[in-house]
């Protein structure tokens, strides 16, 4: 069994740490994955044998298949999601903090024979293009199958990793197990998990990872949430990068002038929707780099320049469709892993919204005949569609660019019924860093789906900043340091949610929100006076200089979308100034003093 594996791994730190890995999971067999095509038809056809996988209809869904989760794992769980520093100020209060100490010992407890009869493979992966200065190697040692090929999916994975790894340490170390061994030859389930124990650990000393219990999503494939984000985020402070949950898109005008934005939304928001977004707008287009994670690098010229460093896309499945988006749609006509949707009677995929009615026969997402008279979904809500980007209809030609795109704005969003206006500029960099330390969003309660909460989501960070939100909030206020004032971005606030008197959304959405990136284009170019008013919360658009062309909005729904009420504004500075309260001593004053601005200039 050694042999064999370590014939392919010749650099010595790799394989020194292998070796210690496997004494501990004492796994039955290793093996190192190429990331080569017919790998992945090896492993995915092992999956459909044992009956993890289901293959699609190739008329429908092109070589492609389905996933069913086990019931109790299928989402990220926030809760079982550690930072582990020596001190506890260095994780601030969003994160669940552990001692490095006591969560090692209690991992070396969970891991000790946790891959007895399963085979351990070996992941190699790079997040950015192999060649660009962002790029971040890890290899995820892992014992689920279905990870693997997630990983082909959502990385760039293989054997020019390790090439490009050469004998350096440089490489995240990245541990994975579902946490069921099989013993005396116990038969496997279709999605092992243990939920009971389920734990993901982040490591400020050596930056390594360690999950254990899950095989979903965000929990399981390493590269996405642990590594681009919550690791990488903690790197960029030291570095003097930034590691954000923004989206990058490409926008063209009709005079065929580009420019690049980024975008932050808290989980939920439609971000994958706008990043493919199909403009309503005669000669405006939207081209798509990334739907979730950005990094973004200072250029020689001050510019910030942005990569998206995933391979592709794991967006969630219910309310995708021709009409909210169809690139999407397209996107994941071949080649996809569906994890957690209904299956029709013709072998292709089925969740809510896709169609207005549902076909007839569903089998839904735990494999069971659907009966709608029950009330319950189809599909799983996070149910999800793992896709290549290459596959995106929309993809930008400068995706994979190792330099990255330079960014002319950033846009942060939220679910907000009232309060926020459809479109707002900040009025300085400082503001602009109060509005995303300051963003919140609806979300239904789990426990009644009707109830409404306001969750304080600072740059829809709060799952994913891997070090202290306030040394955060801190790092963002010195970026004009770092690099040029003159060419930092300009900040955006949108909200797509706002709705009437009556409950009902006062704006489109969808292919229409290019009228709002049209506005943030053209604020973003010199001759910008006139096209928007001051207000204390910001820059509002001027209603000569907002392109409704064709939309039936009376007079007073554009007030109503725009409108800054003082008194809901009040509120919101309040909530805003309770919860920064949570930071105490590390929150920077610069927050507070541009807080303070805003209530006095509301009164
Ligand atoms: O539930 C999960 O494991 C996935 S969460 C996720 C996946 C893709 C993009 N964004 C998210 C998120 O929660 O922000
Ligand atoms: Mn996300």
């Amino acid at each position: 069994m050694e042999e064999s594996w370590s014939s392919k791994i010749v650099n010595p730190y790799v394989k020194s740490w292998i070796t210690e890995f496997i004494n501990l999971a004492t796994p039955d067999n290793v093996y190192v994955c190429s990331g080569s095509n017919e790998e992945y038809d090896q492993i995915a056809s092992k999956l459909v044998a044992s009956g993890s996988l289901l293959p699609l209809n190739p008329e429908k869904k092109f070589h492609s298949f389905l996933a069913r989760s086990d019931a109790r794992d299928v989402a990220r769980v926030e809760k079982k999601t550690f930072i582990c520093a020596v001190n506890k100020e260095d994780v601030g209060p969003t994160n669940n903090w552990e001692d490095p100490e006591v969560m090692r010992l209690k991992l070396s407890n969970l891991f000790n024979g946790c891959m007895k009869g399963r085979t351990l493979y070996v992941v190699p992966f790079c997040m950015a293009n192999l060649k660009s200065p962002f790029a971040l190697i890890g290899i995820e040692l892992t014992d689920s199958p279905y990870v693997v090929c997630s990983m082909k999916i959502m990385t760039r994975m293989g054997s020019e990793v390790l090439d490009e790894l050469g004998e350096t340490n440089n490489f995240i170390k990245c541990h994975h197990s579902v946490g069921q061994p099989l013993l005396n030859g116990q038969k496997d389930v279709q999605w092992p998990c243990n939920p009971e124990k389920l734990v993901i650990a982040h490591f400020h000393d050596d930056l390594s990872i360690w999950s254990y219990g899950s095989g979903y999503g965000g929990n399981a494939l390493l590269g996405k949430k642990s590594v681009s984000l919550r690791i990488a985020s903690y790197k960029a402070k030291n570095e003097g990068w930034l590691a954000e949950h923004m989206l990058i898109i490409g926008v063209t005008n009709p005079e065929k002038k580009k420019k690049y934005f980024a975008a932050a939304f808290p989980s939920a928001c439609g971000k994958t929707n706008l990043a493919m977004l199909k403009s309503t707008l005669p000669g405006w287009k939207v081209e798509c780099i990334g739907d979730d994670i950005a990094w973004l690098r200072f250029g020689s010229n001050g510019k910030l320049y942005a990569v998206n460093p995933e391979y592709g896309f794991f967006g969630v499945a219910p309310g995708t469709s021709a009409k909210t988006n169809p690139n999407a749609l397209k996107a994941c006509e071949k080649n996809s892993i569906f994890t957690n949707v209904a299956l029709t009677n013709d072998g292709d995929v089925w969740w809510e919204g896709l169609t207005e009615c549902p076909p007839a026969n569903l089998i839904d997402w735990q494999g069971n005949l659907w009966i709608k008279e029950k009330g319950l979904p189809a599909a799983h809500p996070n149910s999800r569609f793992t896709v290549p980007l290459s596959q995106c209809p929309v993809l930008d030609p400068l995706w994979d660019s190792p330099e990255g795109v330079p960014i002319s704005a950033i846009i942060f969003g939220g679910r907000r019924k009232d309060t926020i206006p459809l479109v707002l500029e900040s009025l300085s960099w400082r503001h602009g860093v109060f509005m995303g330390a300051g963003m919140s969003s609806e979300t239904t309660s789990a426990v009644e789906d009707v109830d409404v909460v306001i969750r304080h989501d600072p740059f829809a960070m709060l799952p994913f900043c891997g070090y202290n939100m306030a040394d955060y909030f801190r790092h963002w206020l010195a970026l004009p340091d770092i690099g040029n004032d003159v060419n930092l971005p300009k900040i955006f606030g949108v909200n797509w949610f706002r709705k009437d008197n009556q409950g009902k959304y006062l704006w489109p959405g969808f292919g229409d929100n290019i009228r709002v990136l049209e506005w943030i284009f053209n604020r973003t170019e010199e001759f910008s006076e006139k096209s928007a008013i001051r207000t204390p919360v910001g820059f509002v658009p001027s209603r000569d200089f907002f392109n409704l062309s064709g939309l039936q909005l009376t007079n007073s729904d554009f007030k109503a979308l725009f409108e800054i009420k003082s008194n809901e504004w009040l509120d919101e500075i309040h909530s805003i100034k309770n919860y920064f309260e949570i930071f105490g001593e590390h929150f920077p004053p610069a927050l507070s003093k541009e807080l303070n601005r805003i209530e006095l200039e509301l009164k």
